[in-house]
């Protein structure tokens, strides 16, 4: 795709990565109309070919040969954080618009070249930062937006569990960085959706589980303007039920509290008024408990980039806006490490 050229429907696309968690980005595709799947990659010849055989596409184990060869409105970016600038500046190279998974990048220069690269071509780029597409947090948003517990001035989003996440994700136990860069960043991404950009945050974090490289346990406190917000995180968290991979919200205001319990109860009590919900999340002839809300919320990322490209409209979730995410993500590292509040906004200078 050229900046000259305006795409139309079908897009004509690949997905670069075929390993575990593209597996829901390859199904969710194979339910728009509006796209065309031409190719797969991955340096995995196994994986590849299963992918390309599964899903009807033309299998590539090289990133640089899919790019010279293939005509495309854009790519699928569902490999791992280390290969996504790589990834990102063929894209850019070729022309191509760019969806990318989380986190962006380890690094903020990384993240911060792969923003530019995007822009300087004028090409579409979103980070598939999926958990505020997940049915319940769209709900909780909608409500907030709604006036119904008034201002927000207090936030929790928390996600603890012991469900063993290197099984699926051996890649984690080695990883540096780990639970805030896995996990957190998109309970970050949801508390600024719900409460809005923290001004300053303090960071802390532990490793229990002595297998693992990085940390598995973290607290992070915002400070918005008007409120605070806890973000919280465990792999190594055992309780009585397991609710892997359920997020649990809590949103105060001056005029009521928004609650997201256990197995998608919403609660909402708004001036005096409760109501309390078991919410239905969407199915899929693929998807599945426990994951059904985040596979759904793939499928719901995906049609918002149909649509921002149908319109030409910016992304929720672009390259320039996930920066912001990336700086309190990395700034929470920075915090844990010296033990004091980080200013937000300090790495994106
Ligand atoms: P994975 O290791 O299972 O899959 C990554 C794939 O990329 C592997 O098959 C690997 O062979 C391939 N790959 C590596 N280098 C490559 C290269 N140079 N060219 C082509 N292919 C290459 O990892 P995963 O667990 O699926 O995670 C992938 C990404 O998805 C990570 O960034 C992770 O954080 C993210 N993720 C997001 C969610 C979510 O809800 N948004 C959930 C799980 C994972
Ligand atoms: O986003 C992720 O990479 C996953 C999970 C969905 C559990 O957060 O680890």
């Amino acid at each position: 795709m050229t900046t000259e050229s305006t795409p139309r429907s079908p897009y004509r696309f690949a997905v670069i990565g075929t390993g575990f968690f593209a597996q829901n980005h390859l199904h969710a595709w194979a339910e728009i109309p509006e796209v065309e799947l031409v190719a797969v990659c991955d340096i995995d010849e196994e994986r590849v070919q299963a992918a390309a055989r599964d899903f009807g596409a033309t299998p590539y184990t090289d990133a640089a040969a899919l790019f010279a060869n293939e005509d495309l409105d854009f790519v699928d970016i569902a490999t791992t954080a280390p290969t996504h600038r790589m990834m990102v500046e063929l894209a850019a190279a070729h022309g191509v618009a760019a969806i990318c998974q989380k986190p962006l990048a380890w690094e903020m220069t990384d993240a911060k070249t792969m923003v530019r690269a995007m822009a300087d071509k004028n090409l579409p780029f979103m980070v598939h930062e999926n958990f505020r597409f997940q049915y319940p947090m769209r709900r909780i948003k909608e409500l907030i937006d709604s006036g119904a517990i008034g201002r927000p001035f207090f936030g929790r989003i928390s996600f603890r569990t012991a469900h063993d996440v290197y099984a699926a994700q051996p890649w984690l136990i080695d990883n540096p960085r780990m639970i805030i860069i896995d996990v957190a960043v998109h309970l970050l991404d949801l508390a600024c959706c719900f409460i809005g950009r923290p001004e300053t945050l303090f960071a802390d974090t532990l490793r229990v589980n002595p297998r693992i490289v990085g940390e598995d346990v973290a607290t992070i406190l915002l400070r918005m303007p008007d409120a605070t917000c806890i973000v919280d995180a465990s792999y190594e968290t055992k309780s009585d039920h397991n609710t892997y991979p359920q997020t649990f919200v809590i949103v105060e205001g001056t005029e009521g509290t928004i609650t997201l319990g256990p197995d998608y109860h919403l609660q909402v009590v708004s001036r005096g008024t409760v109501t309390n919900e078991d919410l239905i999340i969407p199915s899929h002839t693929w998807s599945s408990v426990p994951w059904n809300a985040i596979q759904d919320s793939v499928h719901a990322i995906q049609r918002h980039w149909v649509h921002c490209l149908d319109t030409g409209t910016t992304p929720e979730t672009s390259g320039a806006a996930t920066l912001e995410l990336m700086d309190i993500t990395l700034g929470s590292y920075e915090s844990a490490e010296v033990g004091s509040r980080y200013r937000v906004g300090t790495l994106l200078d």
